[in-house]
């Protein structure tokens, strides 16, 4: 995979910043680059559509969009383009993400937005399915990918033998 950017990254603010850390790490785990925003769905609407409309063009393949509160970040991305949007509802309201999770699941057909679960963890998902959607095109990504569920399975399997050394068949009677 070349060095120029497929993933671009919108945050609707500054502050969901920490969040969207759960994406940008993994993604440099992964060694892929990535470009980051910040573009406000009601305060910087005309900003928001420009970038949202010229991202294809400029050789995204896939966007990831973050927003708090009532959340119209990727849906109004995903009215401007034909990518992939992949929506990662940030806990910034008293509702504590909820609001932002229902707003980005319930768009109306025609309009899709992945939306992925409510923060850090939904941002690392959203890294993940930006790569998966990129697999197709960069075959390297493939085995990356594949490795990356193995060791979260090898874990899993050391954790069981871990547990099975403790917890005895008949420690409970
Ligand atoms: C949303 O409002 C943003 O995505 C953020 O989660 C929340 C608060 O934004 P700020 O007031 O911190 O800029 O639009």
């Amino acid at each position: 995979m070349n060095s120029k950017p497929r993933i671009l990254i919108i945050v609707g603010s500054k502050s969901d910043h920490h969040v969207i850390e759960g994406a940008t790490k993994l993604l440099e785990e992964f060694g892929v680059s990535y470009q980051l925003t910040v573009s406000s769905a009601h305060r910087t609407s005309t900003r928001t559509i420009k970038i949202a409309s010229e991202a294809a063009d400029k050789g995204f393949r896939v966007i990831i969009a973050a927003a708090g509160w009532s959340a119209g970040l990727p849906g109004a991305i995903a009215a401007e383009t034909i990518l992939p949007v992949i929506g990662v509802p940030v806990p910034s309201s008293v509702l504590l993400g909820m609001d932002a999770m229902f707003s980005m699941v319930q768009m109306p057909p025609g309009v899709p937005v992945a939306t992925m679960a409510v923060g850090k963890g939904g941002a690392k998902n959203a890294a993940l399915f930006a790569l998966e959607v990129l697999a197709g095109e960069y075959h390297e990504l493939k085995a990356k990918l594949k490795n990356y569920k193995s060791e979260l399975a090898a874990k899993v399997t050391q954790d069981a033998q871990e547990f099975e050394k403790i917890f005895k068949p008949d420690s409970c009677s």
